[in-house]
């Protein structure tokens, strides 16, 4: 979630297109009914029910929602789950938590909401990001626009009334203007693809679609399939009570420990007292963390300050170490092979075992070039009795049997599987819809070499269609480009509300500078030559074998700057009508 491309100046120099930036901007959240234009009755007459539909209810289909009443849009939101929460909602598997700074992470645009909750750590756990989460639901008044159970199968764009016919899994068809997706970046959770996974006869679990009953681990025999993130926070909580902990291991991941804790009172008054800051701070940084890198190149530095600089970033709170580390890490492989080394060493002392610490330290790729697991006591599990690692790679699941799992060497009983299988990351949710624009084209013919957009929020040929966490985000601390990216498309919904426009569509020169700029982003970064969900690669998914430039690899700022320069010259690159 780090390129090469230095941090810009962020500043919103957006022209004032709307009384809403403005409001925006005086702080808080304002009600602007006053702005509103009602419904047209020709569009009634089309049959279209809704100004918006939105598709999920995560943070980014949250924030949308307010944004949209704000413009007086009638807009409905289908959400699959039963509750709000995206993200937050379907990945409750034990031990899952932020990695970024719980007070960096929420919502920033009200500043009420700021003064009344309290985070209790410092990097929560998910149970509290969900209830964060619903209170916002419960003090936007929000469930009323909101239909859950509520899968949406296909969008179609119908040229002649200039809107979307959006169609649910149930059959039932809703007809808007405009479409917004809220459909998340790692979204689409992945099985593998061994046979006889349905045969199990124990309990199994995706971590991404974790169900709400608690899962009682005490005594019992677990597997955990996967290292990635999701798949170190698991582990390293179902060690404490299972009786048997079996960890399939196929490709070990660089973490770093996330030195959590807990937020008194007091400290989170000093917090509360500094959101301005904070806030600040995570709007000039390079992916939006309250980290980010260390304007010194490794070899700058004597041996003994280099030493010294890692230790500390190794012993200070969250992605630190990753994304505040020396700024050509992850460019310079000799750098790289510097904090790798660094890494290996501290992963020798804390397990054991020399043979499990070697099975644990990656040999195919250097620190930081696949996303860092942060975790808690994660390699002292290994130290555990109770606690064994397979390399699935030396001998590899051939098959889930009806007790457990069969490797090339050995078979293995359990009474739970846990798939921390990853994602069908990026594009995944999209290719899970049928999206059809101009002239009935589908979004997975136009994607089919890798997607495109115009900033990650419009493609072209999809009219009307705006994408908030789409390919080519600013990704990093996701809640901050998410308030971005909701305000950015509300301001242009805005401004198409003043001018009576009907129909907004990426322009192809427009996006074929932004794509060769996302191109050019990706030249140099050594996380280029790695397979990851980072690089498209997806090995349970077919057609996603080879690595791609799949996501924008620049700085926050920087896309941001590309953004608001598109809004600044009055929506330059996007054809209004
Ligand atoms: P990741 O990071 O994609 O990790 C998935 C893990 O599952 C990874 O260790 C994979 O090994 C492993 N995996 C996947 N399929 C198989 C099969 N068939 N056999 C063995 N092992 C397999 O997903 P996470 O959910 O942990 O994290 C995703 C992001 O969500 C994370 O980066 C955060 O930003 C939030 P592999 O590495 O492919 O060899």
């Amino acid at each position: 979630m780090m390129g090469v491309e230095p941090p810009v100046s962020g500043t919103d120099d957006r022209k004032s297109l709307s009384i809403t930036v403005q409001a925006r901007k005086a702080g808080g959240l304002v009600t602007m009914s006053a702005v509103a234009e009602p419904m047209t009755s020709p569009k009634m007459a089309a049959g279209i029910t809704y100004d918006a539909i939105v598709i999920g209810a995560g943070m980014s289909g949250l924030y949308q929602l307010i944004r949209l009443r704000e413009l007086g849009f009638k807009t409905r939101v289908f959400e699959a789950g039963t509750g709000v929460g995206g993200t937050w909602y379907w990945n409750r598997y034990p031990g899952c938590r932020f990695d970024s700074e719980s007070y960096s992470y929420g919502f920033s645009f009200d500043k009420d909401l700021l003064q009344e909750w309290s985070w209790t750590e410092h990097f929560a756990p998910q149970p509290e990001t969900e209830k964060y989460l619903n209170l916002v639901a419960d003090k936007y008044d929000l469930r009323r626009d909101i239909q859950f159970q509520a899968r949406v199968a296909s969008a179609h764009w119908q040229e002649t009334t200039r809107s979307w016919t959006v169609t649910l899994e149930d059959g039932s068809q809703h007809h808007s203007r405009f479409l917004i997706t809220a459909i998340g970046a790692l979204s689409a959770p992945t099985m593998p693809t061994f046979p006889g996974i349905k045969d199990f006869k124990g309990q199994s679990f995706h971590t991404g679609l974790w169900p709400k009953e608690k899962v009682d681990f005490a005594g019992k025999r677990v597997a955990v399939i996967g290292t990635g993130a999701s798949g170190v926070q698991t582990i390293q909580e179902v060690a404490k009570t299972a009786a048997q902990l079996v960890v399939f291991q196929r490709t070990p991941n660089w973490c770093a420990p996330l030195h959590n804790g807990k937020i008194s009172a007091a400290e989170m008054a000093e917090i509360r007292s500094r959101y301005d800051e904070i806030f600040k701070r995570c709007e000039e940084t390079f992916s939006c963390f309250l980290h980010t890198p260390h304007p010194q190149n490794t070899f700058d530095v004597s041996a003994a300050e280099r030493e010294a600089f890692l230790e500390k970033l190794y012993s200070e709170r969250g992605f630190g170490i990753w994304v505040g580390n020396f700024q050509d890490m992850l460019t310079n492989r000799a750098a790289n092979e510097e904090i790798s080394r660094f890494i290996a060493k501290k992963i020798r002392q804390r397990v054991k075992d020399p043979k499990v610490a070697e099975m644990l330290i990656p040999k195919n790729h250097g620190f930081g070039t696949r996303r860092v697991p942060l975790e808690t006591f994660y390699y002292e599990c290994y130290n555990q009795p109770n606690v064994t690692l397979v390399d699935s790679k030396a001998t590899p699941i051939e098959r889930i049997t009806p007790t457990g799992i069969k490797t090339s060497d050995a078979e293995y009983e359990f009474d739970i599987i846990v798939y921390a299988t990853g994602f069908d990351a990026l594009r995944g949710a999209f290719d899970r819809i049928d999206f059809r624009g101009t002239d009935g084209v589908t979004l997975k013919e136009i994607w089919q070499d890798g997607a495109t957009s115009l900033v990650g929020m419009l493609q072209s040929r999809f009219p009307n269609m705006f994408m908030l966490l789409g390919p080519h985000t600013a990704l990093g601390n996701i809640p901050r480009s998410i308030e971005f990216n909701v305000e950015w498309v509300s301001d242009l919904l805005a401004y198409a509300q003043q001018k009576g426009i009907t129909r907004v569509e990426a322009q192809q020169e427009a996006m074929d500078r932004w794509m060769e700029h996302v191109m050019d982003l990706a030249k140099g970064l050594l996380s280029m030559e790695v397979d990851s969900w980072m690089t498209g690669v997806n090995l349970n998914v077919s057609g996603k074998q080879k690595r791609i430039v799949a996501r924008y690899t620049g700085s926050a700022p920087g896309y941001r700057a590309w953004a608001n320069d598109i809004a600044a010259k009055d929506y330059a690159g996007i054809s209004m009508a």
